[in-house]
């Protein structure tokens, strides 16, 4: 049995569907697209297949963390260089600012994980669906631990963090999305217009591992070598591959050597 109830943010005008559970709030929103509008929010208190990039497993079994959709429709006509591919970076800049009000400073690690001290305490996923050529919507996922214990981290297969653990305090999850969601849709019609190169310096700056060497590991599994240097004005990785080339990478996975 489905249990759903929408809050309004009256400041923001949002409209918040909050499910008690759900496979996937990304799967949900892509599954009734057509009939949910721009900026409608969906969250969950439990997802029974949350999912990262390349079908990984989101460990959403646990309440009280945010397990949240957002349903985009900013434009139908997708250009070159489109900010839709930087989206989930600009959710995670706004995460990092937003966890401050918390007193607790994190990281980012290309292209979208939010890690404090090295444990991956968010994580995004976009996903967007099209009509031929146009955009049917763009559909932004986060999921954010607030209120974990230490054994629910255990079943994560990298080292992992909660909001909670940070502070030493249950964290409130309705007072955390909405002030999130008051800072994303703060910032978001300027990042629209100006794409990464609104967010450039301060991913630049959260990016701890630039200067590092590191592995890429590719979408395919293909490995590159090199010194992490900086990022394009569109967000891509540039690498000092050890084969002495430079590298722009768009999409993949890091590692810290
Ligand atoms: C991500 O993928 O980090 C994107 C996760 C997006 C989850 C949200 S929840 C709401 C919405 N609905 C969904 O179904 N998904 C979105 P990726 O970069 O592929 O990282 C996945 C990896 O993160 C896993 O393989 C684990 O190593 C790790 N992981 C899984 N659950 C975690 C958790 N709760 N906290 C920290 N790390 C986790």
């Amino acid at each position: 049995m489905k249990h759903y109830s929408i809050l309004f943010l009256k400041s923001l005008d949002l409209k918040i569907l909050n499910l008690n559970e759900v496979d996937s709030t990304n799967n949900y929103a892509l599954r009734n697209l057509s009939s949910l509008s721009d900026r409608q929010v969906i969250v969950a208190e439990k997802q029974t297949r949350g999912h990262g990039r390349l079908a990984r497993k989101w460990v959403s079994h646990v309440p009280e963390n945010v397990y949240m959709s957002l349903v985009l429709k900013p434009f139908r006509e997708v250009k070159e260089h489109s900010p839709l591919t930087n989206l989930t970076q600009y959710m995670s800049v706004v995460i990092c600012e937003f966890l401050l009000k918390y007193n607790v400073h994190a990281e980012l690690k290309w292209p979208n994980d939010v890690l404090v001290k090295g444990a991956k305490i968010a994580g995004l996923l976009g996903e967007s669906t099209f009509q031929g050529i146009l955009l049917k919507g763009y559909v932004l996922g986060a999921g954010i631990n607030l209120n974990m214990t230490p054994d629910d981290l255990k079943v994560i297969d990298q080292p992992a963090t909660s909001l909670n653990l940070l502070t030493g305090n249950p964290v409130n999850r309705d007072s955390f999305i909405s002030g999130l969601l008051d800072k994303f849709f703060s910032g978001y019609d300027q990042f629209l217009e100006k794409g990464f190169l609104h967010i450039k310096e301060q991913y630049t700056k959260k990016s701890t591992f630039l200067g590092k060497k590191i592995t890429v590991t590719s979408l395919l599994k293909s490995r590159t070598i090199g010194i992490a240097k900086n990022f394009t004005d569109y967000g891509s990785l540039i690498l000092a591959a050890d084969s002495g080339k430079e590298k722009i990478i768009k999409a993949g996975d890091i590692t810290c050597l």
